[in-house]
């Protein structure tokens, strides 16, 4: 049984992360397959969002902590996969040409946790939590965890979930700001579909451009994020999906975004 499920739909995809016995964690094979169905899907000009979630009652429970136990029974120093696997994963997440939604089912702990985070739109079902559980194994947050817990809610909340790792519901993450949206159970799916669908036949240059903006605003002051913003600018604004736009609104009908990258 494959450890990523690729759905293929008019312009996405949905990869569902496929182990649910172990609730989705993450193992060697599985960041492989992952990586591979990523790539097909930026490779293909027709697929313009991707939607994330979670075989089973979790969304994923982080690294397969099995895997981190030697033959020999040592505990194996952690470092390797994060440069080799879960880093590339965050940054390819936040840099694919095209918006990524997380569709969060259940359980996301750990490494499953920051990679959600690391989508571009986090719904998740009302019985869903969030758990930044490395306190309780003596590791720090990871996956990206320490850079985006305290820009999406401030240090006090983001010191609070790390270092107490309590779990909180979809409901608080989206008070916190921590998500986009907490959705009940039997709507998640559909809702994250409609997203996916509208992404499907938006201007999808503009929003990659977009994505690129928002996460180079962390660094910059507001002179280099406004000259960063005319470069981007003046490149979405050559793209037909921008001559197309204006000239919708001025017929007042409804624009047809190619979405050409
Ligand atoms: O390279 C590196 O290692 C660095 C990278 C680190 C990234 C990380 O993500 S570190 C953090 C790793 N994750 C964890 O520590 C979470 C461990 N899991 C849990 O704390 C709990 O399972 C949950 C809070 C997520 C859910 O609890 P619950 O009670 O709903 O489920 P459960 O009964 O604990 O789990 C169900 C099964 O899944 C169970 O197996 P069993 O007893 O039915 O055979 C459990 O062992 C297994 N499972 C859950 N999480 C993991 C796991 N097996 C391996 N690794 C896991 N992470």
């Amino acid at each position: 049984m494959s450890e990523i499920l690729v759905e293929k739909r008019a312009g996405f995809r949905i990869l569902t992360l496929n182990r649910p016995e172990r609730l989705n964690a993450f193992t060697e094979s599985m960041h492989m397959a992952l990586k591979e169905a990523i790539d097909d899907a930026e490779a293909d000009k027709n697929c313009r969002a991707l939607l994330l979630t979670g075989a089973g009652r979790a969304f994923s429970a982080g690294q397969d902590l099995n895997e981190r136990v030697a033959a020999n029974g040592d505990i194996v120093v952690p470092g390797e996969a994060l440069e080799k696997y879960y880093n590339p994963l965050v940054k390819k997440l936040r840099t694919l040409p095209f918006p990524v939604v997380a569709a969060v089912n259940g359980v996301a702990a750990g490494a499953g946790c920051n990679v959600a985070l690391a989508c571009d739109i986090v719904l998740a079902a009302k019985s869903a939590t969030f758990a930044q559980v490395f306190a309780r194994i003596g590791l720090i947050p990871d996956a990206g965890g320490t850079w985006i817990l305290p820009r999406l809610i401030g240090q006090a909340r983001a010191r609070g979930l790390a270092l107490l790792a309590e779990p909180i519901s979809a409901e608080k993450a989206e008070d916190w700001g921590l998500i986009w949206k907490a959705v009940d159970d039997d709507a998640l799916m559909v809702e994250a579909e409609k997203l996916c669908t509208h992404f499907a036949s938006a201007p999808t240059v503009g929003l990659g451009l977009t994505k690129h903006a928002l996460d180079a605003a962390e660094d910059n002051d507001l002179a280099t994020q406004l000259d960063l913003e005319r470069k981007l600018q003046r490149q979405a604004g050559s793209h037909e999906d921008y001559k197309e736009g204006v000239r919708a609104f001025l017929a007042k009908r409804k624009p047809t975004f190619t979405g050409n990258r």
